[in-house]
């Protein structure tokens, strides 16, 4: 029983565009009506009926370690009291660009922002400024936030919502991005030599998690690490998903690749406005007040925002098991999906990396845009409506991954594939 979503439904499509500030949580492709939610502890959302569900989605990623984490809120709510903000800068800040710098060794300097759209737009500017180049190259599927440049052939929302080009993205800009499939390094090597010395990035999400979860194949990212290093490209990792997440260093300590330059939203913020990019100093130092590569924010740096994300980080520095006891689970809720599914006449796909996850209904691998396409997302959409059903909250859409976060239980997994085996025999 979700009456009250649904009378909130209608009540913020009076004044919010499609009753939501943020598309994903319109429950468009998977249809419906989305579930308004009033609190959440631990791994479990409250819903405004007072349903309890198994979060899948965590905040589309920040809460690693659950939601209301106690340290986290009990910073925020100290913090608080002394002013939510002050235009200047403050030793937070430093103390927050060190840790990051301690958890990632190939970052340079840093430079906070309030999203992660703003840090990956900020990246594709620096990069742009730092080689003097216009084009870059991004990947079909792949979502980079909603600037300008990016919004061709996206993923995330862009994909979900099948829009081929976005009004208001004029072909100024489009045409200076070009995107190529996923794992297809040919393409890319095609793509820089019909444009010699004019590419200034290419940006990537390491492991995707905008069209489903997605892993990078043997030697991709190596291969564009090389092409980068031969034409003088600026490669950039959007770990916006991926950054404190796969590993404690992120994707770049995990799969041992160091980009150039490196994005970060979600976690770092612990579910407050947090973005950030950071690198090598010879590209940074072109950033202003340093150079001349403007980007600037209001609220970057907040204090809030800042105490939030460094008292998550710090868990996530001091107590490497959480990284072990993500990596478990993942695989746990992968092993017995797998053999669940397995057991069903229908074709399926299981990608999973640590704590990042995504079922396809398809015969073949999913390892780019196309193939996640191609899969039955009919049938996912109506498995997101009966897992629902069921308590258990999953992205409302086949193009996203899921998140784990270290508060499901070993209870909440087994629950999780139960439900998966029982509503599945009702859809097939
Ligand atoms: P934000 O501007 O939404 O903080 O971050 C943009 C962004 C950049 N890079 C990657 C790899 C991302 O996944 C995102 C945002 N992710 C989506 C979920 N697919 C955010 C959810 C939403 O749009 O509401």
């Amino acid at each position: 029983m979700i009456n009250k979503s649904i009378e909130l439904f209608e009540r913020a499509q009076q004044s919010i565009p499609g009753g939501v500030n943020s598309p994903v949580r319109a429950f468009k492709s998977v249809g419906g009506t989305p579930i308004f939610m009033k609190s959440a502890k631990g791994a479990y959302l409250f819903d405004a009926d007072g349903n309890k569900y198994i979060d899948y989605i965590n905040s589309w990623g920040p809460m690693i370690l659950g939601h209301a984490f106690e340290p986290v809120v009990e910073a925020i709510q100290k913090k608080a009291v002394e002013s939510t903000s002050f235009g200047a800068p403050t030793e937070l800040e430093i103390e927050m660009a060190e840790l990051v710098k301690n958890m990632v060794p190939n970052v340079d300097l840093i430079r906070m922002v309030s999203s992660g759209t703003e840090a990956c737009m900020s990246a594709i500017r620096l990069a742009r400024g730092y080689t003097g180049r216009n084009k870059i190259i991004k990947f079909e599927g792949c979502y980079h936030g909603h600037a300008d440049s990016f919004l061709v052939k996206a993923g995330s929302g862009v994909a979900t919502f099948n829009i081929q080009t976005v009004p208001g993205v004029t072909s100024g800009v489009s045409q200076d991005t070009f995107a190529a499939p996923y794992n297809d390094l040919d393409a890319v090597k095609q793509i820089v030599a019909d444009n010699k010395n004019e590419i200034a990035a290419i940006i990537i999400e390491p492991v995707a998690g905008n069209m489903g979860c997605i892993l990078p194949e043997s030697g991709f990212l190596n291969g564009l690490r090389n092409l980068c290093n031969e034409e003088g490209i600026v490669f950039i990792f959007d770990e916006v998903m991926t950054g404190f997440r796969l590993a404690r260093g992120g994707a770049q300590e995990r799969l041992k690749i160091d980009a150039d330059l490196v994005t970060y939203g979600k976690v770092i913020g612990a579910g407050m406005p947090v973005g950030a990019f950071g690198g090598k100093l010879e590209i940074m130092k072109h950033i202003a007040p340093l150079g001349n590569v403007y980007q600037a924010g209001t609220l970057s740096g907040n204090p809030l925002a800042m105490i939030a994300g460094y008292t998550l980080l710090s868990h996530l520095k001091n107590i490497p098991s959480i990284y072990d006891e993500l990596e478990q689970k993942g695989e746990y809720l992968k092993n017995q999906l797998q053999a669940v599914l397995g057991k069903k006449r229908i074709p399926f796909v299981i990608n999973q990396l640590g704590s990042m996850i995504s079922v396809h209904f398809s015969d073949k691998p999913v390892k780019d845009f196309a193939s996640a396409a191609a899969a039955n997302n009919t049938l996912f959409n109506k498995f997101f409506h009966a897992m629902l059903n069921e308590g258990i909250y999953l992205p409302p859409s086949a193009f996203e991954t899921w998140f784990l976060s270290n508060a499901l239980t070993y209870e909440d997994l087994d629950y999780t594939v139960k439900t998966t085996d029982k509503v599945l025999d009702t859809l097939v």
